[in-house]
């Protein structure tokens, strides 16, 4: 017998969790929470709502698009064994992206369905490497104490993923625990506060830098840390870096850093600067062929400092300061207000000239450079980037998983205002179809744009997508920069093993825009350069009308 009690205290541990959507791909496990859902909502009553994906890949990945554009923890329902193994590289997504969420699947099937028994040694071994906590419910455990347990862990910082299996019988033949829910406490941890001694010590080498850096990496995902990064770069007078996951920095702002497109993997602002400010940042910065000099000092202020997985072996930062960064840059101005003199601001003045003029110069050449291409055939991904950046307006969401393209598109499409440039920070391709699904979903009014090579949109499980984009009316447009091929790898066996052509080419390519109309949404190859603009226009249209669109822009091939 079902014991609803039980699925109830569940959605409400969702509700108290303020989760909005259930993404889901369901066996015969999920029906008591599913069911419940749609009762809920059949009757008024506050549930997440659910939606259906026809891949666990994209309701993960629709998870994932979803936090970073709403901010709230996740739920991701699949299939007990099997679902979770479709689920796939987007579990590694999550991880490296942070993303409070919680997986939850069933054990042990119906007895009487099968000829195995959906028993694996150890089902949570299939999510342990990527999650915070994985753990099966025990037979005197309360269903309400572990699940708010979960979202303590997930939404703990660093956040990150939790991997929740429920017995059959406890879902579906327990006793009623709503009083407990009654009870439930939703608080969250407190942060330490600031070593203010430590931001004392940056503040003062920041101030004697000749030639400081600040280098980010996910900041922004406090929308208002933007702002105070700003007030940050402009007290100090120092060239902000930024990653490409978030906006963390405006990207138009004078002192944000433009490499010049003929740079290649050369980055000489880090290898030139004195005193390098990390905030919130993954990569390491002591890999080559970007290393900092060897008598750089390095700051880094991170909620993450443990780093788990990205050993800093060949280089420690001199000061390491484990803080909010949302408090922490706030805390920093604060000091270096008060210790910054008067002469000292004149002179920190000019070098804000000078790397205006060098901002000018480098967006001057990137533009210069866009243009000369406008008649190239193929199609050039600078001239498309160009026209992607003039065709949206400064609240479109662009969700960016392109790969070859990667240093064009940071440099062509600028995005300044907070929340609108979500990257993937994990490397499994595929993310930005499922990703742009849960950004429309937790922002309804604003036009999303997702960005991915041809490699990309296959991996991104494009009728899976398309169809909920479709049926959830969460209409997005997708850019393909088809280059025919996996260009990433190519360049890697060029550079590596000086192999022109290890057999990655998709040289007669699928017609993506048959598969997007395949799925009732528009879809136009576009080969002539003429026709990046119109294409745009028209697309966007079809997606302001509520029609999922795929553009398939056919590049020069790598
Ligand atoms: C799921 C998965 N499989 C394989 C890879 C290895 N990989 C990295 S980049 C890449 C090529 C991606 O091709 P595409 O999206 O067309 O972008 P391009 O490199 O051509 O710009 C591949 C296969 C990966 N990162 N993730």
């Amino acid at each position: 017998m079902v014991n609803y009690n039980i699925a109830e205290a569940f959605i409400e541990v969702l509700n108290a969790n303020g989760v909005g959507f259930v993404f889901f791909n369901p066996g015969i496990d999920n029906v008591p929470v599913l069911e419940t859902i749609s009762k809920y909502r059949a009757n008024g009553r506050k549930s997440p709502r659910g939606i259906l994906c026809l891949d666990e890949f994209v309701a993960m990945t629709a998870a994932h698009g979803n936090y970073m554009a709403s901010g709230r923890p996740q739920v991701v329902s699949v299939h007990s064994e099997l679902g979770a193994l479709q689920v796939g590289g987007a579990l590694h997504n999550a991880q490296w992206g942070r993303v409070p969420v919680i997986i939850f699947t069933e054990i042990l099937g119906p007895m009487e369905r099968v000829n195995w028994r959906q028993e694996p040694f150890d089902q949570g071994l299939i999510a342990r490497n990527f999650v915070k906590w994985d753990h099966q419910l025990g037979d005197n455990e309360d269903i309400v104490d572990i699940l708010q347990e979960a979202f303590r862990i997930a939404t703990t910082e660093p956040c990150g993923p939790v991997y929740l299996t429920l017995p059959r019988e406890v879902l579906w033949n327990k006793s009623d625990t709503s009083t407990r829910v009654q009870a439930l406490t939703t608080a969250r941890e407190s942060l330490p506060p600031v070593d203010t001694d430590a931001l004392n010590q940056a503040a003062d080498i920041l101030i004697k830098a000749e030639n400081p850096l600040i280098l980010t990496g996910y900041t922004g995902r406090n929308e208002q840390s933007v702002g105070s990064l700003v007030e940050l770069a402009e007290t100090l007078c120092a060239g902000v870096l930024t990653a490409d996951i978030r906006v963390n920095f405006p990207r138009t702002h004078p002192l944000s850093v433009y490499l010049s497109p003929d740079i290649g993997f050369r980055n000489p602002p880090l290898t030139t600067a004195d005193v390098i400010l990390v905030i919130d940042y993954d990569m390491h910065y002591a890999a080559p062929p970007t290393t900092p000099g060897p008598d750089t000092k390095i700051i880094h202020i991170d909620i993450d400092t443990l780093k788990r997985g990205v050993p800093l072996w060949e280089r420690q930062p001199d000061i390491l300061i484990k803080a909010d960064s949302s408090q922490a840059i706030p805390a920093l101005n604060d000091i270096l207000r008060q210790k910054i003199t008067p002469e000292q601001r004149q002179q920190f003045q000019k070098r804000f000239e000078r790397l205006e003029d060098e901002h000018n110069r480098a967006q001057n050449e990137w533009q210069t450079l866009a243009l000369s291409h406008a008649d190239r055939t193929p199609i050039s991904a600078n001239w498309l980037c160009y026209c992607i950046n003039e065709a949206i307006d400064e609240e479109t969401i662009i969700v960016n998983q392109a790969i070859t393209p990667s240093m064009i598109v940071a440099h062509q499409i600028q995005r300044n205002r907070p929340g609108t440039l979500l990257s993937c920070a994990g490397g499994c391709i595929g993310w930005a179809l499922g990703a742009a699904l849960g950004v429309k979903l937790a922002a309804p009014d604003r036009s999303v744009v997702s960005l991915m090579g041809d490699g990309a949109f296959i991996y991104g499980c494009p009728e899976a997508s398309l169809w909920s984009a479709g049926f959830y009316r969460a209409p997005f447009l997708s850019i393909i920069f088809n280059n025919r091929g996996y260009g990433a790898i190519k360049g890697l066996f060029q550079e590596k093993y000086n192999v022109d052509n290890m057999g990655a080419d998709i040289a007669t390519p699928p017609d993506y825009a048959m598969v997007a109309q395949a799925c009732s949404a528009y879809g136009r190859t576009v080969e002539d350069p003429a026709d990046v603009r119109p294409s745009l226009k028209e697309a966007l249209d079809h997606v302001q009308n509520g029609r999922p669109a795929v553009l398939d822009f056919r590049l020069e091939p790598v």
